[in-house]
């Protein structure tokens, strides 16, 4: 097979003939083709079949030890101009680095199949829908791609149609650290990654294309590709408001877009709608309201902590057609994490015989793949080629001390410094030191394809007249207390939040103003059935003057290291806070 584009076909020659690949396989995403995969990689051990009974088309991939997280420091934006890539970006120049992977590539196929994976991101008949062509040697990567986005045969006829893809090139190689490499060439919408097969680094629709790429093409293009969830809030009267929210990996997203609501609420008819749990495209639209797709078609989520207590929903997925990468097993050969109350592990994420002594039996960046239309609260609304209104947008990070649980920004262009200056300890999503805070603007720090500098004066100039924008706000549910206690319940509590600032979006309270935001005004935030005393949510609800003084300063500094392209809009802003800091 190959397809009607000549540059494709040419494109696929090429790197069937660098990499020396036995066969070339071109996927149409169809189950007959995918049976097949799954029954290779059944062979191979790739894939380990799980418990048929209680997870019927269930399967356990087991990734290479040193293989499990993204590789924050082996990502490289290549662009011509090394300031384009800003400081927030590690840079190589693009020769050089087509020249290095290139050498990488040679060969590294003997004796494998090239796979072309043709996608979508978005509904596939969206116009906010990009399309890509992922080259790889790695089944896995395959069967994963199927589920996270619209692959095979529709895919191809839209490229064929529209005669422009992101090209992305994949190969495992031969997973040693020491080669292994993300580089990303926006101005030519390519990705070339090599000796990784984990989710971050080899899915190339997901964070590659679906953010770093499409941050730039949103840039020329006035829209924007944001590392966000997407939610609905369907309220007692029917109405639907739609919710962005962007948090960094591993701080919660999935739960809070599955997110079911408390005891009281659900009575009451309150319901919650999942459109997305990771990434967000959203353009404004004639009504000069912003509207927001998913461009993904399926959950890559964190294992570890899923339960029946923090998402029900995610567990309900769960239970067949889904992929689980460096997870425990039972006895009984059903998956196993951290956080599930039931169930004891036996074997360990790299399949030895589980001894605490090595640590947690599942890997603390264990994941499950599985495709969206599983979820109990997936909304047809996913599907919606013109994207959904939103209402809101949330910043969060994990912060134990000073940020509190809700504010809201004053209008947009404090809103893009909310976000511009979040920061949040780090998880084990990427390799490195885990619980260190540091700056990610819009949780986009590790994923941004162009210079913050550039991005934040983007964001800001969404801002125009005719424009209907959201509402800004920031939350942290992770506040702690001098004990180490999290002070605020989280989960389907969160809730409460949502409706607060479902409130103020149409006007029905009207907060508290402070420095820094404004905060929920007494008694506006429902704590019918909530299970927290007065004085924490007063601590939760406090914010501390001096802190907030150096906290100031600090974002100061870092909207610096951007020098110039740092807006001006964004410092004047700053002293706002500042000069109410008193
Ligand atoms: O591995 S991914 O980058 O896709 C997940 C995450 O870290 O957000
Ligand atoms: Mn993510």
């Amino acid at each position: 097979m190959s397809s009607k584009l000549a540059e494709l076909n040419a494109w696929v020659a090429h790197y069937a003939d660098l990499t020396g690949a036995d066969r070339v396989h071109w996927c149409d995403g169809s189950e007959e083709e995918s049976a097949r995969l799954v029954e290779l990689m059944l062979g191979s051990g790739d894939l380990i079949a799980l418990n048929p009974q209680t997870h019927p088309n269930c399967f356990l991939h087991r990734s290479s030890v040193s293989d499990v997280a993204r590789v924050e420091h082996l990502t490289f934006v290549c662009t011509a101009n090394r300031d384009d890539a800003g400081p927030n970006n590690h840079w190589m120049d693009p020769e050089q680095a087509k020249a290095k992977m290139a050498a990488l590539y040679k060969g590294c196929m003997k004796g494998r199949t090239l796979y072309v994976v043709p996608y979508c991101m978005g509904p596939i008949d969206s116009p906010l829908a990009r399309c890509g062509v992922e080259i790889t040697d790695s089944p896995y990567v395959v069967a994963n791609m199927r589920l996270m986005t619209r692959m095979g045969a529709a895919a191809l006829a839209r490229i064929e149609r529209e005669g422009t893809f992101v090209k992305g090139v994949h190969s495992t190689g031969d997973l040693n650290p020491d080669r292994r490499f993300i580089m990303h060439f926006p101005e030519e919408l390519g990705i070339q990654s090599f000796g990784s097969g984990y989710g971050g680094n080899a899915l190339l629709g997901k964070k590659c294309h679906a953010l770093r790429i499409a941050s730039w093409q949103a840039r020329q293009e006035g829209w924007l590709a944001e590392h966000m969830l997407i939610l609905g809030v369907e309220n007692p009267q029917g109405e639907t408001h739609y919710i962005a929210a962007a948090f960094p990996s591993a701080c919660g997203k999935t739960n809070l877009a599955m997110l079911i609501p408390p005891q009281g609420y659900r009575e009451a008819g309150w319901k919650i709608w999942t459109v997305g749990d990771d990434i967000c495209w959203m353009r404004p639209g004639a009504d000069g309201r912003l509207y927001a797709i998913n461009p993904e078609a399926g959950y890559f989520g964190v294992a570890p902590g899923t339960s029946a207590k923090t998402n029900p929903n995610a567990l309900a997925m769960l239970t067949h057609d889904a992929i689980f990468t460096n997870v425990a097993v039972t006895a009984d050969n059903q998956p196993w994490w951290e956080g599930l109350p039931d169930g004891t592990p036996v074997a360990d994420w790299q399949g030895r015989a589980f001894d605490p002594a090595n640590g947690p039996a599942a890997h603390p960046n264990s994941r499950f793949t599985v495709s969206a239309r599983q979820c109990p609260s997936y909304t047809p609304m996913a599907e919606d080629p013109q994207g959904v209104p939103l209402s809101a947008i949330v910043f969060g990070g994990r912060r134990e001390s000073l940020v509190p649980l809700v504010f809201e920004a004053r209008d947009w262009t404090h809103g893009v410094l909310v976000g511009a200056g979040m920061a949040s300890e780090t998880t084990a999503a990427a390799t490195g030191a885990v619980g260190v805070v540091r700056r990610d603007s819009m949780a986009m720090k590790p994923f941004a394809g162009y210079n913050f500098g550039d991005y934040f004066a983007h964001w800001l100039s969404f801002d125009k007249p005719g424009a209907k924008l959201p509402k800004i706000f920031h939350v942290n549910w992770f506040r702690k207390n001098a004990g180490g206690k999290f002070l605020w319940p989280g989960f389907g509590d969160n809730m409460r939040v949502l409706e607060w600032m479902i409130k103020r979006v149409k006007n029905e309270v009207p907060g508290h103003a402070t420095a820094i935001g404004i905060l929920p005004g007494e008694g506006e935030l429902n704590r019918d059935g909530l299970n927290i005393d007065a004085a924490d949510l007063q601590a939760l609800l406090h914010v501390d003057t001096h802190a907030w003084r150096t906290e100031v300063g600090a974002i100061a500094d870092y909207l610096e290291e951007f020098g110039e392209r740092t807006p001006a809009a964004l410092f004047e802003e700053l002293d706002k806070t500042a000069r109410q800091l008193v």
